[in-house]
Formats: structure tokens, C-alpha cells, sequence
């Protein structure tokens, strides 16, 4: 029997607007908040309960917002405070909740906080962010020509960390002659949770955005806000970044996190979604389990790595849905008694999801909507990144010249020059896996810049706009967008969708995913079954005998089904199907 613990985070679907690349108002090229406000109507169409909003606040821009140089202000590119509120009540008017975004692992260094910082080793906010002196070369294993110092400064950084961004975590600053931690580019230092008093000032800036009506935040990088005590090297050569077995999960991160949830969301009907990179099913239950830091969920990213080798992001395997399966079942099997999972299989740091799990040749449409059966129907709360209803793709990138993203350039900068890429390997791996493949404008109709601006996009538009895009998407009834609505309309109008307990079937097999979805209450009990072609071949499907002969109707399928009962058959290429049994 399913006790059904209700939350409105449970049955609501997320979506993610990356706000440089949602709408243009104004012709500068880059998307706004009141581009946005044009769009809150279709949102609504869609069907979505929730938006999650990317960073806003102003910013220089260094990593597309989520360098902050002041929590309070709008950039103004986006546009203004008053923007921001007529969206947050365009919103709200339509029934649609609103997250934003909250960066408190590290700051801009054009912050006033960090500005103030790096003027003296006695500023008021120098323990803001983590500043040690240097050592000396020949007590470390530490190459000292691998670091940016002035000349007659003979030091290498406090400890071997890496950035994720490539390169050293540490850069030194000769205003005080002391280094500082930067876990991603070197303009975005990292904050030193240690000290009290920054807690309290972000508390009660997350306290102001609260009482500015939001609903929850997303939190970046929250796993990684507590450093251990003396900094030490890493000692994990498989580590993802060197020094990641150090800082990811740290000693006081709980502490932390749970002093934030009695501070400011206890007594909130607020969500919360932290994203947290490297992560066990144990260790993901004392950040939401029932006796957890009080999130409601998390972001994973395990099977968001299944393509990479043990080189990291900036490398290439071919993964199998079996792969996928497993891991994705993992999680699902972990968090079932306590916690709740996010699902998800792109977003703005990822490639679009249908270049990279579907067959975006030959299938695009019907792999799209399988990729979709799959997230609209497993345990937990879909996430719907802007462009992915309509199957958007991945961007045919020609040259680095065309790419815009921090994270790329200076990885594969990093990569070039230790020679881990041959130079004829990096297009390749630029176009498989930059994350700037998400952030090309998003495609409302086929005119020059697919309706996403009067202006120059910041960002080419995909060229593939002329036959993907939403006016067309609205027009034709067999559209990817119609069939996420479908989706989101069988969420809406069945608990077992949300609640019901997940119970994989067919395990070993290659390229079928078959599970069902069972909720048994008091006064019901109700049972889904789906079944998913993870390959571009027919594969012939034998039910589980338990479900064989069964009574049933397809309630959802991306091809023309019509069956009274589950049983043996040939599913066409990427097909999906949801039964509902009797
Ligand atoms: O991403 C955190 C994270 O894991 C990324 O650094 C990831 O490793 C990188 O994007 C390459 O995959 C969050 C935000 O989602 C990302 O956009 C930011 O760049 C990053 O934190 C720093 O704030």
C-alpha cells in the first residue's frame, strides 16, 4: 500500500528557460525578461507548472550569469526589477510557479564583497573567500611554470586543485600576495562558508527573494561549499577534477545546508533542487531523506557521464541504453522509499538530449517522444529544458571561433595544450559535447533568426529552424510539443504517473526499457505498463508472463497503436507505449 506523501513539487513539471537564448524584445540579440513575458502564454499552452530561471542578477557575464556581482539587481541586458516582477505575476496569474536560480558557491569578482576582499589582507570581507599564501616550489610536486606569478614571485598555489574549467583552482593576486580558490574561471572566486557572517548576508538574500514571491531555487554547485580543513592536495588520481575527492560532499556541508533550511525555507512551501555532481544514493538521502538536510531534490549526473571515459568531460565513449537504463533504475530503486528524484536528460550545461540518447538522423520525432515517454513517466519530476518539446539539436558548430561557452573554450584549450586531444579529434568532441549546443536561440517560427530576435543572436540560430520550430510544432497534431502535452495532461490526471511505485521489467535486455507503474491506495489501485524501443530496429517484445494476455489500452504511444491486451509483439523503431492495464 502507497502512503501518498503529496507535494506540490512532486506532481508539477519543471521548465528551464535560459534566458539569453529564450526571446529577444528589443533587438539587442540577447534574450530578456520581457521576451520572456511574450512567452508566458505558451508556457501555459504547454501545460507546465513550474519555471526554473538561469541567472538574471547582474553579472558581468564571464559564465553567462552564473558570475554574480550583485544578488539584488537585475542585469540590466535582461532588463529591470520591474521586468522581473510583471514575469514573476504573469506567472503566478497562470497557475505557474517560478525558481530561480541561486549561485552561492562562488561570486563575480566584480562583487562588492570580492572587490573589497582583494584590497587588503585586513578587509572587512577578505574571509568571504578562501586566501592562502603560496608555497614553495620545492616542497611540492607542483611545476611552478604551470602558474601565472609575477616575475621574482618563485610559489605555487596552496594545494593541486583543479578548475572545472581547466586549468589551476588557485590564481594568484599580487595586490596582497596571497592566492585565491576558484573552483571554476579564475573571475569567479570562491566563497568561504566558514565565515558566519557570509551566511548570514546570503540567507537574507535568499530570505529577500522569498519575499519577492518566488517559489524555490535551484542550487548550483551546492555540494561543493564546504572545503576541508587545511586545504590538502587531492589524493584521487580517477577524481573528476583533481582535488573533486577533496571539496565535493565536504565536511560541513550538511551542517550548512541544514542551518539554511531552519533559517530560511522551514515553514516555506518552497522547493528546492540541488545540483550535485558526483553523488551516491547514500550520500544523496542526507540532502533529502526523511531525516535529510530538508531539499526536496537533487540534480545527478551519472548518467550524464556514461559517455565520457575516466578522462572527464573532454572525452568520448560510446554509451548503450542498457547503460542508461541501469543507471537511471539505480536511482530510481535508491530513492524509492525516502527522497525524490529530478529527471532530466539535457539542460543549458548539456548537449541537447535527442543528439545524444535518440537518433536524430533517421528518427528525430519518434526518439524525441520515446526520450520524452521515458522522463514523463519514470518516478520523480520531469524537467523540460527550453527547445526540448520541440526536438530541438544539437548545433552544427564549424570552428572553436564560433563558440562562445567558458567551460569549452578553456577545457579544450587545456586539453590541446597537454596534449590529451589530437587537433584533428576537437571539432568532434567540440560539436558532440559544448554546452553551447543548448544555448542556440530557441526556434519560434522558420524567419532569419526563428523569431528569437529582430537583431544579431548572441548565438547562431540552428539552421534546422526551417522545419523545427513552434509555430509549425502548434500546427501539426503530431508534433513532439502535442505529445509532450499529453504527457504533461497523464501526469496531471494520474497519481500513479507521480506516485506509483517503479519496478523494472525485462532487465536485461539491450535496447527494451519495460517497467510499471503501481499505486495501491485505500480506495484504488492503479497500474501502468511502458514499454520503450531504445533502437533504431523493430524488436520484438515478449511481455513478462505475469502481464501477458492482459487486459489493457495504449493511453499513450509516438506511433498509431491500438491493442486490448499486452502481448507479444514488434515494436517499430524507437516506439513507445503506456499502457494502461485493467
Ligand atoms: O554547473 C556545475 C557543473 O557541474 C558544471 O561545472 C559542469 O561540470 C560544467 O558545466 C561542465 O559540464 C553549474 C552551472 O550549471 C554551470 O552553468 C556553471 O558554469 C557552473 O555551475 C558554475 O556556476
Amino acid at each position: 500500500m502507497t502512503d501518498i506523501d503529496r507535494a506540490w513539487w512532486k506532481e508539477a513539471v519543471v521548465y528551464q528557460i535560459y534566458p539569453r537564448s529564450f526571446k529577444d524584445s528589443d533587438g539587442d540579440g540577447m534574450g530578456d525578461i520581457p521576451g520572456i513575458i511574450e512567452k508566458v502564454d505558451y508556457l501555459a499552452d504547454l501545460g507546465v507548472d513550474c519555471v526554473w530561471l538561469n541567472p538574471v542578477y547582474e553579472s558581468p557575464g564571464v559564465d553567462n550569469g552564473y558570475d554574480i556581482s550583485d544578488y539584488r539587481a537585475i542585469m540590466h541586458e535582461f532588463g529591470t526589477m520591474a521586468d522581473w516582477e510583471a514575469l514573476r505575476d504573469a506567472l503566478h496569474e497562470r497557475g505557474i510557479r517560478l525558481i530561480m536560480d541561486l549561485v552561492v558557491n562562488h561570486t563575480s569578482d566584480e562583487h562588492a564583497w570580492f572587490v573589497d576582499a582583494r584590497s587588503a589582507t585586513d578587509s572587512e570581507h577578505r574571509d568571504y573567500y578562501w586566501w592562502r599564501e603560496g608555497r614553495d616550489p620545492e616542497q611540492t610536486t607542483l611545476d611552478p611554470d604551470d602558474y601565472d606569478t609575477p616575475i621574482g614571485v618563485d610559489e605555487v598555489p596552496p594545494n593541486d586543485w583543479e578548475s572545472f574549467f581547466g586549468g589551476p583552482a588557485w590564481t594568484y593576486d599580487d595586490r596582497t600576495g596571497e592566492w585565491y580558490l576558484h573552483l571554476f574561471d579564475e573571475r569567479m572566486p570562491d566563497l568561504n562558508w566558514e565565515t558566519p557572517s557570509l551566511r548570514e548576508d546570503l540567507f537574507e538574500m535568499m530570505e529577500w527573494w522569498l519575499d519577492h514571491g518566488i517559489d524555490g531555487f535551484r542550487m548550483d554547485v551546492i555540494n561543493l561549499i564546504s572545503k576541508p580543513e587545511g586545504l590538502p592536495d587531492g589524493e584521487d588520481p580517477t577524481a573528476i577534477v583533481n582535488g573533486s575527492d577533496k571539496f565535493v560532499n565536504g565536511p560541513r556541508v550538511h551542517e550548512y545546508l541544514s542551518e539554511l533550511h531552519d533559517r530560511v525555507l522551514a515553514g516555506t512551501d518552497s522547493m528546492t533542487v540541488g545540483e550535485m555532481a558526483e553523488l551516491s544514493i547514500d550520500e544523496a538521502k542526507r540532502y533529502v531523506g526523511d531525516d535529510g538536510d530538508g531539499m526536496s531534490m537533487v540534480f545527478t549526473f551519472d548518467h550524464m557521464r556514461l559517455d565520457m571515459t575516466d578522462a572527464g568531460r573532454w572525452s568520448h565513449r560510446e554509451s548503450s541504453p542498457r547503460e542508461l537504463k541501469e543507471t537511471m533504475t539505480h536511482w530510481q530503486e535508491g530513492l524509492a522509499d525516502e527522497g525524490w528524484n529530478s529527471l532530466f536528460l539535457n539542460n543549458h550545461d548539456e548537449p541537447r538530449q535527442v543528439s545524444r540518447f535518440g537518433d536524430v538522423e533517421q528518427y528525430r520525432r519518434e526518439s524525441a517522444k520515446l526520450l520524452a515517454t521515458l522522463l514523463h513517466t519514470l518516478r520523480g519530476t520531469p524537467y523540460i529544458y527550453q527547445g526540448e518539446e520541440l526536438g530541438m539539436t544539437n548545433y552544427p558548430f564549424e570552428s572553436l571561433d564560433e563558440i562562445r561557452d567558458v567551460d569549452t573554450i578553456k577545457n579544450v584549450r587545456a586539453a590541446q595544450e597537454s596534449g590529451r586531444l589530437d587537433e584533428s579529434d576537437v571539432m568532434d568532441l567540440v560539436r558532440y559535447r559544448t554546452r553551447d549546443n543548448a544555448r542556440t536561440p530557441m526556434q519560434w517560427n522558420d524567419a532569419e533568426h526563428a523569431g528569437f530576435t529582430d537583431g544579431n543572436p548572441w548565438m547562431p540560430v540552428n539552421p534546422n529552424k526551417e522545419n523545427i520550430n513552434a509555430e509549425d510544432a502548434r500546427d501539426d497534431p503530431n508534433s513532439i510539443w502535442h505529445y509532450y502535452r499529453e504527457l504533461i495532461d497523464l501526469r496531471s490526471e494520474r497519481d500513479v504517473v507521480v506516485y506509483g511505485d517503479y519496478d523494472l521489467r525485462l532487465r536485461d535486455h539491450e535496447s527494451l526499457w519495460v517497467y510499471t507503474r503501481t499505486l495501491e491506495t485505500d480506495d484504488e489501485r492503479d497500474s501502468l505498463l511502458v514499454v520503450l524501443n531504445f533502437a533504431s530496429d523493430e524488436t520484438a517484445f515478449d511481455p513478462p508472463a505475469d502481464l501477458a494476455g492482459r487486459d489493457a489500452d495504449v493511453l499513450v504511444s509516438n506511433y498509431d497503436t491500438a491493442v486490448d491486451a499486452v502481448e507479444a509483439d514488434t515494436l517499430r523503431p524507437w516506439e513507445a507505449r503506456v499502457y494502461d492495464l485493467h
